[in-house]
């Protein structure tokens, strides 16, 4: 028992004692980097008490989680291009879940089943629209500067897609297509509304767009570069509707948002709006581009939009030609340093930071500030960078710990670095003494993303911080040419940044968010009533219309509700499969040889498969999920009749 709390962190505890004087007492007993666990700042005090040998020989901070064990905190991770997205448990680095949701997946049967595939898009012919996709950054909704567990948020940047998913179930549940965007890159959750004080939970999702194209994307301009362009987009996060757009100058790459709920803000690292790799280098200095939200929800309402093409969907102009006049814009373009990655908003609210990629620096710029310009008030633009700190090459994502300190992963530097924002900013007005950079930690290799416990809300609390880094080379066994990733798991609790943990992962994640285990709160078993097309005793059975075949099937450990199905060679066959079992983790599987049939039902669960029965003979239906002593045995003939 004792071990097991060691390894355990409790929010109350930390809480009731406040996290400064709790980790004092840990420091006290003379532990410090790696010896400040965070194992320990959970404990109770009878076990932080142990002699300090003792508590330095025992697993470095909290890494090993002891089986039966839970972890302290969810990491929703993006999943690149296999198109899906994922739960890893913190801080033991197990993988909890694959959320398919762009990809097809056989073992829960996403991309197979009726339901799936209607939220996936389908064809006029019924296939699907796309089987590909690549996921990039995980945000989630907001309620009061935090989580509120209700859902996440995630880009296709190949089609364009944001997809959501329900954290109830951890399922995919709409997916929608942004019209005129090419590379949709940039995604972030709204966190309150800017005008009505009661709305302070999330409401619309923005979507940037990093490659310009023409507008419409119909063939014309393809020779005339000046005319293409790029669409900031507003998504409504309870419809998945696209509310407007609004097209800018340059491009967009990350998005971040503040905690007003008033700007939103792209890093934009082709001001140049060049089409190839030198010109988009040109410039010396990029920017990132502000969008002040209800200006831009105040025009579409008075009329003064355009549309695109097709698109019904509202495109203010947000290009700085249209914009020029503060007390009327609804962007400003920031200027920073060159090719700009990275921008996150600081968990004080007060700021945003940008990682200025090609240039050895972040830029601080404050938010107030830029709401002052678009009141008129400010002289120069200019004024909203208060700091600019050298941190070292190849500066791309910054994560915070809530005390003040940001951690910017440098790929060129292959390293993650700390350094102190009010110190920076006290550098930036001239003060020599000012200590900017706090530690440096070496990672293995070459850091993308960097993102911390709770770090992208109000409640960062400054525990963990995961480096998503792009190279694994040696750090793990040999698997051919394709390596493996690696997400290395950093204690920022102490002074020094302490490395817990390495492990691999299936390329590849960008971005993630690490939430606290109790924002999450998912249901075990589904409500049989929540499925219009659930089978029942009463319609259970076969039943035929022409050649439409409906084949309405139950079924409970350790078998279907039919042992023989009879069809004839060319009808359409649908069967429905509603699991019966309400027993937690009972999940059952249906598989049809030849027709690549293969889904899973889960306790109380409802899916449906369609396909031509086109050839004849005899097929066994068979379980593919281990469910009982009798799983194996769990099968059903589907004979198919000349
Ligand atoms: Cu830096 Cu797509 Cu967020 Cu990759 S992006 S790392
Ligand atoms: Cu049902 Cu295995
Ligand atoms: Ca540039």
């Amino acid at each position: 028992m004792t071990e097991v709390k060691k390894n355990r962190l409790d929010e109350d505890l930390l809480k009731a004692n406040g996290r400064r004087n709790f980790l004092g007492k840990s420091a006290l007993l003379g532990l410090t980097g790696a010896g400040v666990s965070l194992g320990l700042a959970g404990c109770k005090d009878e076990i932080a008490a142990k002699p300090a040998a003792a508590a330095a020989s025992a697993p470095a901070l909290g890494r090993e989680v002891a089986p039966g064990q839970l972890d302290d905190y969810y990491h929703f991770s993006s999943g690149g291009h296999s198109g899906e997205a994922r739960i890893l448990g913190v801080p033991s680095g197990r993988t909890l879940r694959r959320i398919p949701i762009f990809n097809i997946d056989p073992m829960v049967g996403w991309g197979i089943t009726n339901e799936s595939k209607a939220i996936m898009g389908t064809k006029p012919d019924g296939s699907l629209k796309y089987t590909t996709g690549d996921t990039h950054h995980v945000h989630g909704s907001y309620k009061d500067g935090t989580y509120d567990g209700r859902w996440l948020f995630t880009n296709d940047k190949i089609h364009s897609r944001l997809a959501r998913i329900r954290m109830d179930t951890m399922e995919c549940d709409k997916i929608t297509e942004l019209p005129n965007v090419m590379g949709f890159h940039g995604i972030f959750t709204d966190k309150r509304d800017p005008v009505d004080e009661k709305i302070n939970y999330t409401t619309r999702v923005f979507c940037g767009q990093e490659f310009h194209t023409p507008l419409p994307n119909d063939g014309r301009d393809l020779e005339d570069p000046s005319k293409w362009g790029c669409l900031f987009s507003c998504v409504d996060a309870e419809t998945m509707e696209v509310r407007w757009q609004c097209r800018i100058d340059g491009n967009m790459e990350l998005v971040a948002t503040s905690y007003d709920g008033k700007l939103a803000g792209s890093t934009n690292y082709n001001t140049e709006n060049a089409m190839d790799l030198a010109g988009m280098m040109t410039a010396e200095r990029d920017a990132c581009t502000f969008f002040h939200i209800e200006r831009i929800e105040k025009m579409v309402k008075d009329g003064k939009f355009t549309t695109i093409g097709s698109s019904k969907v509202p495109v203010v102009d947000g290009r700085k030609a249209a914009n020029a006049d503060p007390k009327a814009a609804v962007t400003c373009y920031v200027q920073l340093g060159k090719n700009p990655h990275g921008v996150n908003a600081s968990p004080d609210g007060k700021y945003f930071v940008t990682a200025d990629k090609l240039s050895p620096t972040a830029s601080v710029i404050e938010l107030a500030l830029v709401l002052k310009w678009f009141a008129g008030e400010l002289k120069d633009l200019k004024e909203v960078v208060v700091a600019q700190p050298e941190i070292g090459l190849g500066p791309l994502h910054t994560a915070f710990d809530g005390k003040g300190n940001a951690y910017t992963s440098l790929f060129l530097d292959s390293q993650v670095v700390k350094w102190n924002i009010a110190q920076a900013i006290a550098q930036f007005k001239g003060d020599k003494a000012a200590k900017v950079v706090l530690d440096r930690i070496d990672v293995n290799f070459q850091p993308g993303h960097g993102y911390s416990s709770m770090g992208e809300t109000k409640e960062s609390d400054g525990k963990y911080f995961n480096s998503g880094n792009k190279f694994s080379k040696d750090r793990f066994l040999p698997v051919g040419p394709l390596h493996p990733e690696t997400e290395q798991l950093i204690n920022i609790s102490g002074e020094k940044m302490a490395t817990i943990a390495e492990h691999t992962a299936y390329p590849e994640p960008h971005d993630g968010i690490i939430v606290r285990r109790d924002v999450v709160k998912t249901r075990q078993i589904y409500n049989m009533d929540d499925f219009p097309n659930a089978v029942k005793a009463e319609n259970a059975g076969i039943e035929r219309k022409g050649n439409k075949v409906h084949v309405r099937l139950m079924s409970q450990a350790p078998a279907f509700s039919m042992p023989i199905i009879k069809v004839k060679k060319g009808d359409e066959v649908t069967i429905t499969l509603t699991n019966h079992d309400k027993v937690e983790d009972l999940t059952h599987g249906c598989a049809v040889p030849t027709y690549n049939i293969c889904f899973i039902v889960n306790p109380q669960e409802t899916k449906s498969v369609t396909f031509k029965a086109d050839r004849v003979g005899a097929y066994w239906i068979y379980c593919t999920h281990f469910c009982h002593a009798l799983h194996l045995e769990m099968r059903s003939r589907l004979l198919i009749e000349a």
